[in-house]
């Protein structure tokens, strides 16, 4: 098989390059080693910035993301048993967009189905290589059958435990992490959002963050060990520590049914470069930020932006400096978005083993973000999306 760009993985780095792609004309095929349910049911990220709804818009993809999603203007910080609203509309004039990851899937998949593109689930044993050369490969099966596809470029967009960034020889990489002691307990509840904003919650017990998914759909986490035990978390008890950590005088938060719930843990990772020879990595397979700052898919889709900006570029002119530049152009970003999320991350959450002075500093940080218009627009460009880094 043949085709102009290799895309391994379904996810939205992957979807979204090819749907770039396809708007310029220019051929690819999407490998996917999940079943189309499993990739629209998985549930990830929730917060759209500025760049990427119009990104998804301009790409034919935002009819019912512009129908469906939600915009909010800002964000509450909620500590010492007050909330304060962070009016991010008002300090950057832009916004965010509450749509669903799997949505944006679920619309990215049909849409390229619906151009009757390439797009194959279920595929086995993906392999990369002859990676440095003009005529890179994948190999993979499908139905059964072996295949060898050969590529003038491969986008490696298979996520963090995906399989294209383990195949650039050893010594290529440069790899940056940060493991944090703790995790997420995440539910997704039938029950309307008591909040008309997402609340970030730092309290002694642990962070809490309040979010939504529809009109009739919130989305809620806790913070728990890294290592938390599922099983020890019945619904009453989950109902229970968030009433807990987001108590406030004259405000009621309301429980329902919970639907789906699961905890993840929390690291900070990015590989330099993000590119060997005609892979290119993008998204996950490239960097991981704690979700705290609402950046993970955001990321990825940014990333996709500038590669397919880069191969549109090798096309229609034959140069390859945008391709050669790609690594660069990204990591500017990915740098900002890490240090945010780690920010993020550092003033809202318990740190383990943190000792009084540690919440003194915390409790300041947080006074001044909500008392600083500074400090508070700092906060609001990173989060809305900075337009450029
Ligand atoms: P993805 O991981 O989404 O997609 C990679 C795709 O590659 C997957 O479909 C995978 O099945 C496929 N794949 C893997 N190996 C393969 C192989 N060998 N062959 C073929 N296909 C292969 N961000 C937030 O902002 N808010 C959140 O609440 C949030 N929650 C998250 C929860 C979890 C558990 C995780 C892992 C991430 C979360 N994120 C969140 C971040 C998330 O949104 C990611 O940044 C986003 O999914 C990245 O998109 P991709 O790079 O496309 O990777
Ligand atoms: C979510 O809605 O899933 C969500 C929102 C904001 C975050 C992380 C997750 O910071």
């Amino acid at each position: 098989m043949r085709t102009q760009v290799g895309i391994v993985g379904a996810g939205p780095a992957g979807l979204t390059l090819a749907q770039l792609l396809a708007r310029e004309r220019i051929e690819s095929i999407v490998l996917e080693d999940r079943s189309r349910g499993y990739v629209e049911r998985r549930i990830r990220a929730g917060v759209l910035e500025q760049g990427t709804v119009d990104l998804l818009r301009d790409a034919g993809v935002g009819e019912r993301m512009g129908r469906e999603g939600i915009v909010h203007g800002g964000i509450h910080l909620q500590f010492d048993g007050e909330r304060h609203h962070v009016p991010m509309r008002d300090l950057t004039g832009r916004s965010i967009v509450i749509y669903g990851q799997t949505e944006v899937v679920k619309d990215l998949i049909a849409a390229r189905l619906a151009d009757d593109l390439p797009l194959l689930f279920e595929v086995d044993g993906v392999s990369v290589d002859e990676l440095e050369t003009d005529r890179p490969r994948i190999r993979f099966v499908h139905e059964g059958a072996e295949h060898e596809l050969e590529c003038d470029a491969i986008a490696g967009c298979d996520g963090f435990h995906g399989v294209c960034r383990p195949s650039i020889a050893d010594g290529v990489l440069r790899t940056f992490e940060r493991e944090y002691p703790f995790g997420w307990l995440g539910v997704l509840a039938q029950v309307a959002p008591s909040m008309d904003e997402l609340v970030y919650a730092h309290t002694e017990r642990g962070f809490a963050l309040l979010s939504l998914r529809s009109p009739t759909l919130s989305r809620y986490y806790l913070q728990v060990a890294h290592d938390e035990d599922l099983a020890e978390w019945p619904d009453e008890r989950i109902w229970e520590e968030l009433q807990d950590r987001t108590a406030l005088e004259g405000w009621t938060l309301h429980e329902g049914p919970i639907l789906e719930k699961g905890v993840t843990g929390m690291r900070s990772f990015v590989c330099e470069p993000m590119q060997h020879g005609n892979l290119f990595l993008a998204g996950d397979a490239a960097h991981i930020v704690p979700p705290t700052g609402a950046k993970g898919l955001n990321l990825a889709i940014h990333d996709v932006r500038v590669l397919a900006e880069a191969l549109v570029h090798r096309y229609r002119t034959g140069s390859r400096d945008l391709l050669d530049a790609y690594s660069r152009e990204c990591l500017r970003r990915v740098w900002r978005c890490e240090h945010f999320s780690w920010w993020m991350t550092t003033m809202l959450h318990r740190l383990p083993g943190a000792d009084p002075f540690d919440l003194q500093l915390q409790r300041s940080q947080l006074r001044y973000v909500t008392t600083s218009e500074a400090e508070a627009r700092a906060l609001a460009e990173n989060y809305v999306g900075l337009e450029r880094v």
